[in-house]
């Protein structure tokens, strides 16, 4: 019998969480399917593979990159370890609680180098189009590779799409936009935040861009902070030169005019209105269409489409959890396609059964700590049904619940706080500067014994 062949879109943490789910079963001495992962950027990491390019890459592909300079982890990173590689075995210590996006990428990249998947990634290759043969029961992608300016397809029995939900950028329209004549900009491309220093900035939004651009703004000398809300304020203690108003209504040269009445001159207005689930190169009968929301649509088990069962998708939640999460699902969909999780007997009046039970369950509290609870019981129903390492959830749960107590307490300092590891039991040490003072983000920097 011929082996299967898996196609994976994406060599972010999704995408190498796959790649580590398949090898784990290989050394384990299992067979497994042909894997070819596409990855369009020239290496691995997804959004944690930071880029100065905004706009279109070298390729003339859209830049993936949302991230920016100085960016560090905005959650703590006991909630999202990996289970099978905890941060004291990459670094050889345990190191403190919200890394800089470089010490990130090196944990990320320590995984996958261990398990040596690299030569499994055709970089530099775009995913342009993915079609499904019902007669064949086979999916053809075409791609794009650019080193080699060629196009070509080649057929494959599943399709993983792995390539991310937080790169489209979500751009409203506001009146006199057109005539703004300072600094306009979507989070999406706001890079680094010395460009702002000295100047009174508006941020739009009341997540978490809003929140932690405006902060890094804050931190590297911005004079002063506005941030503006459609639904509701985030609330924090905010310093003394951050002001939260209600929504924007119109812009007319650089005055912002503002739902209550009041106005502000800004010299820049940067958009931190969210991203959109996004994939150009799907058909409609494949295409996730979706809210950014724990419960996806149209994914059993958070994962599978039911509209094709040989699709699966990963990563498409909403997130709390992270890493770990990702794992927990490449672990079930390389399970299922193994065969070990039989999905023959499962209907798409099931599927969708499912999908709606766990919208449903997702909309009965609209408390953050139901939330959390939410997607750690979902990473526990998957955990349980594979061989990925169970873990402390509750224990990962507790980290998330004392972060979000340390934001209400400090904004600015809530990542001087330390957690414990539910994979190694050891507590994080205190990071050796206060994050508003540490303004060098190098990991030789964050890693440097206090
Ligand atoms: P991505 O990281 O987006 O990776 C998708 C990959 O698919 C990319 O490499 C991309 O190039 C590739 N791809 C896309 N389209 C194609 C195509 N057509 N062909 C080939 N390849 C393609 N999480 C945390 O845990 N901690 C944080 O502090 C944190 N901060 C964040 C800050 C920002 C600004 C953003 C936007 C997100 C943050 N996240 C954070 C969440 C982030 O979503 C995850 O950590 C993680 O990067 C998601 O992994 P992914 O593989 O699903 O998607
Ligand atoms: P989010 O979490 O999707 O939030 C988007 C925010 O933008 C949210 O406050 C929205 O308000 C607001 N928004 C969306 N459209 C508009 C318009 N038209 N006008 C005003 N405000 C608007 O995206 P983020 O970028 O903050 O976070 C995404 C990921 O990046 C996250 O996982 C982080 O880890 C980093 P609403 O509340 O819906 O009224």
């Amino acid at each position: 019998m011929t082996k299967k062949r898996v196609a994976i879109i994406g060599a972010g943490p999704s995408g190498l969480a796959q790649l580590r789910a398949f090898q784990s079963a290989a050394a384990k001495g299992e067979e497994i399917p042909d894997i070819v992962c596409f990855e369009k950027q020239d290496n691995w990491g997804g959004l944690w593979n930071y880029t100065w390019r905004t706009g279109l890459d070298e390729n003339g592909e859209p830049v993936h990159c949302s991230m920016y300079r100085y960016l560090w982890s905005n959650g703590p990173k006991e909630g999202s370890e990996f289970a099978d590689y905890s941060f004291e075995e990459h670094f050889g210590k345990q190191i403190a609680s919200y890394p800089p996006r470089a010490v990130l990428f090196d944990y990320i990249e320590g995984r996958v180098q261990k398990a040596g998947v690299r030569d499994l990634i055709r970089f530099n290759t775009a995913v342009r189009w993915v079609s499904f043969d019902e007669a064949t029961g086979q999916f053809t992608v075409t791609v794009h590779d650019h080193t080699k300016d060629h196009v070509y397809s080649e057929d494959f029995d599943h399709v993983i799409c792995a390539s991310g939900h937080f790169s489209t950028p979500n751009v409203p329209y506001y009146e006199g936009f057109e005539s703004f004549n300072d600094r306009l900009v979507h989070a999406h491309d706001f890079r680094d935040a010395r460009e702002f220093s000295g100047k009174d900035i508006l941020v739009v939004g009341s997540s978490y861009s809003a929140e932690d651009i405006g902060s890094q703004c804050w931190k590297y000398g911005a004079k002063s902070i506005t941030s503006c809300y459609r639904s509701a304020p985030m609330g924090f203690k905010w310093p003394d030169n951050w002001e939260e108003k209600p929504a924007m209504e119109k812009v007319s040269g650089n005055t912002v005019y503002f739902s209550d009445g009041t106005t502000k001159d800004v010299q820049a207005i940067i958009l931190c209105t969210g991203y959109k689930h996004f994939f150009n190169f799907l058909p409609d009968d494949l295409r996730l269409k979706t809210a950014n929301r724990l419960a996806t649509a149209d994914l059993y088990k958070g994962v599978v489409f039911a509209n094709n069962p040989k699709l699966f998708y990963l990563g498409m939640q909403d997130q709390w959890f992270t890493f770990n999460m990702f794992d927990a699902q490449a672990w079930w969909v390389r399970d299922a396609i193994m065969g070990k999780i039989d999905l023959s007997g499962v209907s798409k009046e099931q599927m969708l059964a499912d999908v709606k039970e766990r919208e449903a369950r997702e909309e009965v509290d609209d408390d953050v700590k139901y939330a959390i609870r939410y997607q750690a019981d979902y990473i526990q129903e998957l955990v349980a049904e594979t061989d990925y390492p169970s873990f402390d959830i509750d224990g990962a749960c507790e980290a998330f619940f004392q972060w979000k107590k340390h934001k209400a307490e400090d904004i600015m300092g809530f990542r001087n706080n330390r957690y414990k590891s539910v994979m190694t039991g050891t507590m994080a040490p205190v990071h050796h500067t206060p994050w508003k003072d540490a303004l060098d983000d190098s990991m030789a920097a964050y890693l440097q014994n206090a």
